[in-house]
């Protein structure tokens, strides 16, 4: 093949959010726009991982993967990549991403040492919805700060970008090595089966023998919602043709392009059908509900875990994970857990495991870029986010598949031996959670698509009103009496005990006299306007207050979060577009 130089202009705005960059089809199909990108990319990192470097590409197979995947590799052959690692149909998951870069060996002991991985995550796909890109590091994690930083500058200065435009398109559907020879010598494109090495890492780290006699008792009932993403990919081999569940407890496993025109976000709103069968929210259910449900997001690294007419919490999750992992899970057995980690919006329930268990705790700034350092560092065993995100060491995404076996293992554990009666349920485990430990009420509202300037104005006033304690109390007492006093307000910054790094105006956070916390900040996700997130919270250690509707006990509290903020007169907004 040859290599092309294509003369090029930036575009505006291409700068990576949260993770990586989103934006609709329709701006990414634009000529140049993902090549501005790759090509930014390219010139953003050492050398040394571009030039002679294996690289995988691939995603959750949203639309406009397939073009991407080509394109792509038709750039990395033109700027001197070695070869390029492709899942079979384009398809990987962000975890199995992450697993491959770390274990996989390829021909000739080749080592990845990068990634582009094709997914909006959670947002719709589709010609009208949402199409993304990120780069993951050698260490399978997604590229610091540092390096998006860089990226972003490349792209406001970009005039060229290199492409082999001759080379053939690959086949991607079925496995194989194909080689090309260019001016520089040999590009392989190696098509490899999506789900293997991401198995064998499931299997190393969980008894696959304790949950199969789980699964097979006749008390056990499971159901798992792909919600038409990625994850079905994966879940077929893993529950079926692994652990034996039964194929009808597979829902939405076939991925598609557009995830069948739903939202691919495992939560109570979007994972509807999964929801009514669990026997929650509002529809009718058909006969006795499963007594474990769970669903994964488009890219499969979120998970909701759902008991029989039960709902956990993800902040409640990675507690719970974390306080039963040393006995649950055999990858813990040995060296125990290094520490435990959060996002700041997520709830302090981990907060109280750690300090029970004695454990190193770290609080981070929403993202999982910033669990990675901790993790390299030997510092981190299980990390968590309010947002469906549990993940652990084993790689440095967060892992919706992940999740679900360590509460499989879990059950379990708790069911060892009496797997013949009434069996300890999901339900029972974290309630008996929050017997020990006490109980964080916690909810999240999202308004979605507020226009951009009502979302910035709203979260300047947020900033200045933080530094007036006296007038925030006024103001709250004005609403409710009986809410207790903001003792600490701030924006929360964040310095990397590992490489000193500092994050600023990560959210706006209320602390209040007795431990609970209102925190403020705009999405860095969404493809269109601004997305402004309040997450609220209260801690109940009081045993005969536990048990309480959480909307109910959080009540007085987000009454005082909405007219604190003004949210209505901001954003035109009465109420929130979800609620998790
Ligand atoms: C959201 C979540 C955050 C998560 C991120 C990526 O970011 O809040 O916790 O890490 O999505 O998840 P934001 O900036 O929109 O609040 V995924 O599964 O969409 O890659
Ligand atoms: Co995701």
């Amino acid at each position: 093949f040859n290599v092309s130089r294509v003369e090029t202009t930036p575009f505006h705005g291409q700068k990576p959010g949260t993770s990586g960059l989103r934006k609709k089809v329709k701006v990414f199909v634009q000529p140049h726009y993902l090549h501005n990108f790759v090509q930014a990319t390219f010139n953003a990192l050492p050398a040394e991982n571009v030039k002679g470097a294996t690289l995988v590409v691939s995603g959750d197979g949203r639309y406009f993967s397939k073009e991407a995947i080509q394109t792509i590799t038709k750039m990395s052959a033109a700027n001197g990549v070695r070869r390029v690692w492709i899942g079979q149909n384009g398809l990987l998951s962000t975890p199995a991403v992450s697993a491959v870069i770390r274990k996989r060996i390829g021909l000739d002991g080749a080592k990845a040492t990068g990634a582009f991985i094709l997914t909006a995550s959670h947002n719709p796909g589709g010609p009208h919805e949402d199409f993304g890109i990120k780069y993951n590091m050698g260490n399978g994690g997604p590229a610091p700060e540092g390096i998006t930083d860089q990226i972003f500058r490349h792209t406001t200065i970009i005039k060229e970008y290199l492409i082999a435009e001759d080379l053939p398109d690959v086949d991607i559907t079925v496995a194989g090595v194909t080689n090309f020879t260019g001016p520089e010598g040999p590009f392989d494109v190696e098509v490899f089966d999506s789900a293997s090495d991401y198995i064998e890492l499931m299997m190393s780290i969980f008894d696959f023998g304790s949950i199969k006699r789980l699964l097979s008792s006749p008390n056990f009932t499971f159901c798992f919602d792909a919600l038409h993403g990625v994850a079905g990919a994966y879940a077929k081999r893993i529950f079926v043709d692994e652990l034996g569940a039964q194929e009808s407890s597979l829902l939405n496993c076939t991925p598609k392009e557009d995830f069948g025109g739903g939202h691919p976000d495992p939560n109570l709103t979007y994972a509807k059908e999964l929801v009514a069968r669990m026997g929650l929210g509002n529809s009718e259910t058909q006969g006795e509900p499963p007594e474990f449900g769970a669903a994964a997001d488009g890219d499969a690294d979120r998970n909701m875990i759902l008991g029989k007419r039960f709902f956990v919490t993800p902040s409640d999750s990675v507690a719970i994970i974390a306080a039963n992992a040393v006995e649950a899970i055999p990858y813990f057995f040995v060296s125990g857990l290094k520490g435990v980690a959060r996002s700041m919006p997520t709830s302090a329930a981990l907060d109280v495991v750690a300090k029970h268990l004695n454990l190193k705790f770290f609080e981070v700034p929403t993202g999982w870029k910033f669990f990675g350092n901790l993790m390299d560092a030997g510092l981190c065993s299980i990390c968590g986010e309010e947002s469906f995100g549990t993940g652990s060491d084993h790689i440095r995404e967060k892992d919706g598949i992940w999740a679900v076996l360590a509460w499989l293992s879990i059950l379990a554990y708790k069911n060892k031996d009496n797997l013949q009666d009434k069996l300890v349920t999901v339900e029972d485990i974290v309630r008996q959670h929050w017997a020990t430990y006490g109980r964080h009420y916690y909810t999240r509202y999202d308004y979605e698509n507020v226009d951009a300037g009502a979302a910035k104005e709203l979260m300047a006033y947020l900033v200045k009103l933080q530094s007036s304690l006296s007038e925030v109390n006024e103001i709250i007492k004005g609403v409710q009496s009986d809410v207790s006093n903001v003792v600490h307000a701030d924006e929360f910054e964040y310095k990397d005990p590992v490489d000193g790094s500092i994050s600023s105006h990560q959210g706006i956070r209320y602390m209040f006299e007795d431990g609970s916390r209102l925190i403020f900040r705009l999405s860095g996700t969404g493809s269109e306007g601004a997305t402004i997130r309040l997450y609220i919270e209260q801690y109940e250690k009081d045993p005969s207050k536990i048990g309480r509707l959480s909307q109910e006990a959080l009540a007085p509290l987000v009454e005082v979060a909405l007219k604190l903020s003004k949210m209505e007169e901001f954003t035109g907004r009465s109420a929130p577009t979800v609620i998790t």
